[in-house]
């Protein structure tokens, strides 16, 4: 018998506000620091921004039909900050436009019978608190002013969203906006990139305020919203599997650092309360303390695992990367194959067996329920190809269909709780600092027309998840907006 999900798996597509929307200054909206960032000489591809990006914020109905014409259960996409409150503080004015906006899109979302997956902050802070404070560097100060934040979308949302995700991704937010200097705000120990930044301390401090950030604002919605909302909320970390170059011991251990650095640095203290033991030797002092209050706070303060994953990375010792933990990733086995399909960009080759012990890593570890929050591929130099054969997208349905058979295999044979997958993207969009080459769209945009043209592998993913999702059955009336 082939295997199945259940009725309540809940499948759709993720975008982020700055990928998609444009309309900077539309509404009333404030600017954040991918404005800035992006709008500065060579920090992307082609100096390329976010201004017009697939221009989501006028299309938004358009949007929700093809969404529509998926027949999507549900819709990962973040909220820009600077759209609700421009300035972003305590106490700067809240901006009714912006709101309206991401109401309306809520509505008809679920007129469409599709659930609203939300992400409060995916990357675009408002700049006037960077200026202000010093953004992320600053715990005290964003903590209180994302819980300000949050309780706004609460109040004003909460009673239609029952999916929250705190933040996208803090490994990005402080290792490339503040270690590397290549994601806003471009800050970084390199002076032929920034003038400012320590790249030794930063990315640990901003890391610290943003679990802390993330944690205050679960406490308010378990505190004030949820007996009356009745929704999760979570955070969504980047992670891909690291798997051992060979069988030596020194490789296993290669791979049990990248993991501690790259996913263990936030889901350790949420999950175990605590950072990992390998962080502290790596980095001393410089790793912040948690203070009693602050571990009390912090563990267990996610609902779910929301998991962001690519690829894998074979590991060996070596290298002198910390912010992968010291360890060499590598694509080239020991006996000089690769281990996947190429994508278009460098770090991402198709893997699905490690797709699956990654699943499989994170259950036994952290014993929470998993939502895949993000999945995808960019293939290829599709951006130079003619229009009819970026659609037959090949390499990106090879990659879904051996993922989505991982899935299914993880949930049914490894006993994984996987309730949730979201392929990355809906549509093809401004892939941060590398622009508009980059396309990881199930939906082909042709950026000059603005129109949509559904890729095959969105058509794949449409028919896969109609024929492995079970019918919901008769007896159960329980909606799929009620799960956990
Ligand atoms: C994620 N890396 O970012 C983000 O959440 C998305 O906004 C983004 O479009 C997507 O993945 C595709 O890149 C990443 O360098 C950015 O390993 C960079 C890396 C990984 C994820």
């Amino acid at each position: 018998m082939t295997q199945k999900l259940p009725a309540d798996f809940l499948w759709g597509m993720a975008t982020a506000s700055y990928q998609i929307e444009g309309s900077p200054a539309v509404d009333g909206r404030g600017p954040s620091i991918w404005d800035t960032f992006s709008h500065l000489p060579g920090k992307t591809l082609d100096g390329l921004t976010g201004d017009v990006a697939t221009d989501s914020y006028r299309l938004r109905k358009q949007d929700i039909e093809l969404l529509k014409a998926y027949n999507v259960k549900s819709y990962r996409f973040s909220i820009s900050w600077s759209r609700i409150i421009p300035l972003g503080g305590r106490n700067d004015p809240v901006n009714e436009k912006g709101i309206e906006w991401y109401s309306d899109l809520i509505d008809e979302l679920l007129e469409a019978d599709i659930v609203p997956f939300v992400t409060l902050y995916h990357w675009d802070l408002p700049q006037a608190l960077h200026d202000r404070y010093g953004g992320w560097l600053n715990k005290a100060e964003i903590a209180a002013d994302f819980v300000n934040y949050a309780r706004l979308c609460f109040e004003r949302f909460g009673d239609r969203v029952r999916y929250w995700l705190t933040f996208n991704e803090p490994w990005c937010i402080s290792i490339l906006g503040y270690g590397r200097g290549v994601f806003a705000p471009g800050r970084s120990s390199d002076r032929a990139r920034s003038a400012e930044g320590d790249s030794r301390t930063e990315p640990w401090i901003v890391g610290h305020s943003v679990l802390i950030a993330h944690a205050s604002v679960v406490k308010l919605y378990r505190e004030e919203f949820k007996s009356q909302q009745h929704g999760v909320i979570g955070i969504t970390l980047n992670g891909d599997m690291a798997l051992p170059w060979d069988d030596s011991e020194e490789c296993r251990q290669a791979a049990q650092h990248a993991l501690d650095v790259a996913i263990g640095w936030f889901a350790d203290p949420v999950y175990l309360g605590h950072y990992p033991p390998f962080m502290r030797e790596l980095l001393g002092d410089r790793l912040p303390t948690f203070t009693d209050e602050e571990t009390k706070l912090v563990h267990g303060s996610s609902d779910f695992y929301g998991m962001n994953t690519y690829t894998t990375n074979l590991t060996k010792p070596g290298g002198d990367d910390e912010f992968q933990g010291n360890v060499e990733y590598t694509f080239i086995r020991p006996d000089g194959t690769e281990l996947g399909t190429q994508a278009h960009c460098r770090w991402l080759q198709t893997y699905p067996e490690g797709f699956r012990a990654l699943l499989n890593y994170l259950w036994n570890r952290y014993k929470t329920p998993i939502y895949v929050t993000e999945n995808g591929f960019a293939v290829k130099d599709e951006n130079t190809m003619p229009l009819e054969q970026a659609l037959k997208d090949t390499d990106r349905i090879e990659y879904f269909q051996g993922n989505c058979e991982a899935l299914l295999k993880a949930i049914n044979e490894d006993g994984v709780d996987l309730r949730g997958y979201f392929p990355w993207s809906f549509l093809d969009n401004f892939e941060w600092a590398d622009g508009y080459q980059t396309r990881f769209g199930v939906t082909y945009v042709d950026y000059a027309t603005q129109k949509r043209y559904p890729k095959d592998s969105a058509w794949f993913l449409v028919n896969w998840f109609k024929e492995h999702i079970e019918p919901p059955s008769k007896s159960s009336g329980e909606p799929a907006t009620s799960a956990l």
